[in-house]
């Protein structure tokens, strides 16, 4: 018989996962804990097996259009695949929205759902996208105080019945371009008591959904992102077909093929305004800081999926007389794979920890507005590292991880998807900034890092945490420097440097509880490794120069 590989396989993916578990010890009362972790072990053992399996049995599956039906009528129906459909269900039994809204467990619920999700996401592949569109529906909703429109759809958004949970699409995306949304063209002629919406939206997730919220703007308002109003549209009528929303094609997308990602024209599609006719991108605002979050977490799950994948190939593989894992080059690389998953893990958390807090007991200003800057700094920070951990991660299975029947490389290209989506690195380091403008959040960061530092004891965790400390007040210390074009110039090395250097510090946090509770010493040696991947990102730039070089002049 020649030599077959065996491939990587996976276990309980809650019980294997330490980092998960561990942070879950910490944050959560131990009451609360006992509580949920049956469910946990549930979808761990879900993800790791049956779910698994299916993920490579569905492989070659697609979302399908159908535009018309054998006798010429516009139908425009969309199938998703056989996981996808699974992954629906699941999603409403197991309650990956519902939870934060029943708030069984008041400030803690985020972390409980947002748990869940983190099993959840790299199993589905990617059905968290409709998910996170459906969870930031209903908190901008209830954030808007519309009465009529929260009794009509949050019970079903918020659902664990599956014959009435209903998904939300986010429709924001038009040809003038996804990140200036003010250029939007979509227009909205009043109705009576409602409105009709006009226009083309060119890029709509999970076009399945029952309801969406979408931007268009009032028949003679102004300009830009203020002069647009947020609506809220049903996408079927009573027949059950499309009303008056015709579906062109789906997208022909790097990543996320399960996603059934569309181009649609409005052609007077009834819709309701949702607060007012005008300030549509404040008032969509809150569902952008939701899905943001599960970007962050969905970023962080990739980064442990590949890395289970990873770690189980290498003690099965042998090369050179010994199991990869074994190899001291191979281990040192996973263990700088792993202590990016470890940092990470601990800032999108922290995310998810605010907007719990928030949401259930209310925050004082100074957390209110670390909240507001810490949501698309985790949400950059874990984009930019789930794609750079998962190419790593395909390279760390050699050709194998290059070829398509082994699952690998899809991770890959659904990572990339992480930093472009619900705002580039880019978009997200100016909205960064955006979010400092009134001064409360740098300091609020400041007192959080004196307070994390403080609390480490372990010597050997003081170097990691002085250079989180030091690339911290690099940032702020650049910030108050620059002018001009340099901040637009540097947002991205600030943001990304706030990003790393928080992460680091809260691992630090992590590590000296572990040390303290566990009698483990991994968080700390992860602290070290990600202080030395680099955390201080905000050298020195020359604007002039930088035009040069990227325009080659
Ligand atoms: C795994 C899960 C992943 C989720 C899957 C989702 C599927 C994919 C669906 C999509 O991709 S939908 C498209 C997502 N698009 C974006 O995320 C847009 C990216 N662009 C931005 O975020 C721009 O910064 C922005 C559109 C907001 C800029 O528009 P404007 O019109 O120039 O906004 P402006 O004037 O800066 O802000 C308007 C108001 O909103 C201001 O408040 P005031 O009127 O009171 O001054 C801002 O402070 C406020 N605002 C903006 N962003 C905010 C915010 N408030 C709170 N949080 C924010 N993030």
């Amino acid at each position: 018989m020649p030599f077959n590989q065996p491939p990587p396989s996976l276990g309980n993916q809650y019980t294997d996962d330490r980092v998960l578990r561990s942070h879950l010890r910490r944050a959560l009362p131990a009451q609360v804990l006992a509580e949920v972790e049956s469910e946990l072990e549930a979808l761990g053992g879900q993800a790791g097996g049956e779910l698994y399996r299916f993920q490579l049995a569905d492989r070659l599956n697609e979302p399908v259009h159908t535009m018309w039906d054998a006798w010429g009528q516009r139908i425009d129906r969309i199938e998703v695949s056989p996981l996808w459909q699974r992954a629906e269900r699941i999603a409403s039994e197991q309650g990956l929205v519902a939870t934060a809204y029943e708030s069984r467990h008041g400030r803690y619920s985020r972390i409980h759902q947002f748990a869940l999700v983190h099993l959840f996401t790299p199993a589905t592949d990617v059905y968290s996208c409709p998910l996170a569109m459906t969870d930031g529906a209903a908190r901008a909703l209830v954030a808007s105080g519309n009465k009529a429109l929260i009794a009509r759809a949050v019970p079903h958004l918020t659902s664990r019945d599956p014959a009435q949970f209903w998904t939300s699409g986010q429709w924001m995306t038009e040809s003038t371009g996804g990140s200036d949304v003010g250029l939007s063209e979509t227009v909205a002629k009043k109705d009576g008591d409602r409105w009709r919406l006009h226009g083309r939206k060119w890029f709509t997730s999970a076009a399945t959904s029952q309801m969406a919220l979408t931007l268009a703007r009032p028949e003679g308002n102004a300009a830009g992102g203020k002069g647009l109003a947020l609506f809220y549209v049903e996408t079927r009528n009573a027949a059950g077909s499309l009303d008056r929303i015709l579906v062109h094609r789906l997208k022909d997308k790097l990543g996320t093929r399960k996603v059934p990602t569309a181009e649609l024209t409005l052609d007077g599609t009834p819709a309701w305004a949702v607060a007012g006719d005008s300030e549509g991108v404040r008032n969509i605002a809150p569902m952008l800081n939701v899905t943001r979050t599960w970007n962050s977490v969905s970023a962080v799950s990739y980064m442990r999926r590949g890395l289970a994948l990873a770690r189980d190939y290498a003690r099965k593989r042998v090369a050179f007389g010994a199991p990869l894992a074994h190899k001291p080059l191979h281990a040192d690389t996973l263990a700088g794979l792993q202590a990016e998953y470890e940092a990470g893990f601990q800032l999108a958390f922290l995310a998810v920890e605010l907007l719990g807090r928030d949401e259930s007991d209310g925050l004082d200003d100074a957390s209110r507005e670390l909240l507001r800057l810490v949501t698309p700094v985790a949400k950059l920070t874990t984009g930019r590292q789930s794609v750079q951990v998962l190419s790593e991660i395909v390279e760390s299975f050699g050709g194998a991880g290059y070829v398509e029947d082994t699952g690998i490389p899809a991770l890959l290209r659904d990572a990339q998807v992480f930093s472009i989506w619900e705002g580039t690195t880019n978009v997200l380091a100016l909205d960064a900034l955006r979010a400092l403008q009134s001064g409360k959040a740098l300091s609020a960061l400041q007192v959080e890092v004196e307070t994390l530092a403080s609390a480490v004891r372990d010597t050997r965790l003081l170097d990691p945490a002085k250079a989180a400390q030091a690339a911290l007040l690099h940032a702020q210390q650049w910030l108050g420097a620059a002018k001009g074009a340099d901040v637009e110039a540097g947002a991205r090395r600030f943001a990304l440097t706030l990003g790393r250097g928080y992460a680091l510090m809260l691992l630090c946090r992590q590590a000296q509880w572990c040390l303290d509770h566990e009698k483990d010493e991994r968080p700390l040696f992860a602290a070290q490794r990600f202080a030395g991947n680099g955390v201080d990102l905000v050298g020195v730039e020359d604007v002039a120069a930088a035009a040069r070089l990227a325009n080659d002049d």
